[in-house]
């Protein structure tokens, strides 16, 4: 009954906040509905306690854990365990490489997915054999640097953090121990991303169900490695080792590398994603740090959610989106023919020479009606 009543109050306050914002006193009345909806949702400890637990098992991305598309139930304790890991990465098989910082050893961090109003439980351990300090702050949550004054945690230190995903859509984490740590954090790989869908799932911009068969992660990340007067890149020896090259180089504004999924090549060749002709594929995008514009070559963005807001009708047919540093977002395609896509960050430098590069490959049946070489090249 209650989770009836706050879906249909959900719903009306989506309705009435895109009729009326433009409005002086309508949107007066627009903050008052809101009010009234977060005490609709508004749960007492003892009332969360009584929700339903469920644990979320992590994946390393570009895959997603197992979720629902449209909520069964009402709002429940989604548990999620990050294990911090601070670990020496190959990022190109030029001799770059990283002492990565990362929430279950991948960069980036794995997706969580929740419903609008659901509750995360995050136990976030770090272990002794650690050499830092580090913390998370969620971009989906409210309160407490977005849970990054309540998470600091030493070597040999676990903590618990419950928020409630009171907005539907696609947010970064990252840690942010504080000062200049915060970007040293980020551009090791200390960044990942959730989805909160909205309870009824996704809708295109008349309302109608947006269903996706196949859902990836895709994580743009900045490094910045330092070389030395050879023009080789310097290899230490322990994580945070580093941390002076590292500022320096930070501080130019000039990535050695931008990647996705944590390397060069992470997700081409056999690493490629893959999906079929006539499947809709969602694709999650985050960039903790810095701006971004992903393009899939040869497909659009049917409907797309620049912003990461699922309460935002998506914009349509794109060629290219944008994505502010500090943000994700989403986009849904129905590939229509078969072969190998590039998924690129179309500031095509940081595509072909800094790494920002992926692979779909798609198995089907070729359409002339859309495309055919009429001629193949031959001398004129
Ligand atoms: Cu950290």
């Amino acid at each position: 009954m209650n989770k009836n009543h706050s879906d249909q109050e959900g719903a009306s306050r989506r309705n009435f906040m895109t009729g009326t914002v433009a409005v002086g006193a309508g949107l007066i009345m627009a903050q008052t509905i809101t009010s009234d909806v977060q005490a609709a949702t508004h749960k007492t400890e003892k009332e969360i306690a009584s929700l339903p637990r469920v644990k979320q098992e992590m994946v390393a991305p570009p895959f997603l854990p197992k979720h629902d598309q449209v909520a069964k139930g009402g709002p429940k304790v989604v548990e999620v365990r990050f294990v911090i890991e601070e670990k020496l990465m190959v990022l190109d098989d030029d001799g770059a490489e990283i002492w990565a910082l990362t929430f279950n050893g991948s960069v980036p961090g794995p997706m969580i997915v929740v419903h609008e109003n659901d509750y995360v439980e995050l136990t976030l351990v770090n272990p002794a054999s650690s050499a830092m300090e580090h913390n998370i702050d969620f971009h989906a949550s409210t309160g407490a640097l977005g849970g990054g004054g309540l998470t600091h945690v030493s070597p040999g230190e676990e903590c618990v953090l419950r928020f409630k995903a009171t907005k539907a859509g696609v947010f970064v984490y990252h840690c942010a121990p504080g000062g200049a740590m915060i970007p040293y954090h980020v551009t090791h790989g200390m960044n990942g991303a959730i989805m909160v869908l909205p309870r009824g799932g996704l809708k295109d911009k008349a309302g109608k169900a947006v269903k996706y068969d196949r859902a990836y992660y895709i994580g743009e990340q900045d490094y910045y490695l330092t070389k030395d007067e050879e023009g080789e890149y310097i290899k230490y020896e322990t994580a945070g080792e580093d941390y002076s090259d590292s500022m320096k180089t930070m501080a130019t504004l000039l990535p050695s590398h931008i990647v996705f999924n944590g390397a060069v090549g992470a997700l081409t060749g056999d690493n490629s994603l893959t999906a079929s002709v006539g499947e809709t594929v969602l694709i999650i995008h985050s960039q903790a740090n810095r701006d971004t514009r992903p393009h899939l070559i040869g497909g659009h963005g049917d409907n797309v959610w620049s912003t990461g807001s699922f309460d935002d009708d998506p914009q349509t047919n794109l060629e290219t989106w944008f994505i502010a540093g500090g943000a994700a977002g989403a986009v849904t395609y129905t590939f229509k023919q078969p072969g190998i896509y590039a998924y690129v960050n179309h500031n095509l430098i940081e595509a072909v020479l800094k790494g920002a590069a992926a692979h779909f490959k798609v198995d089907g049946k070729w359409d002339n009606d859309l495309m055919m070489q009429v001629k193949k090249p031959t001398a004129i």
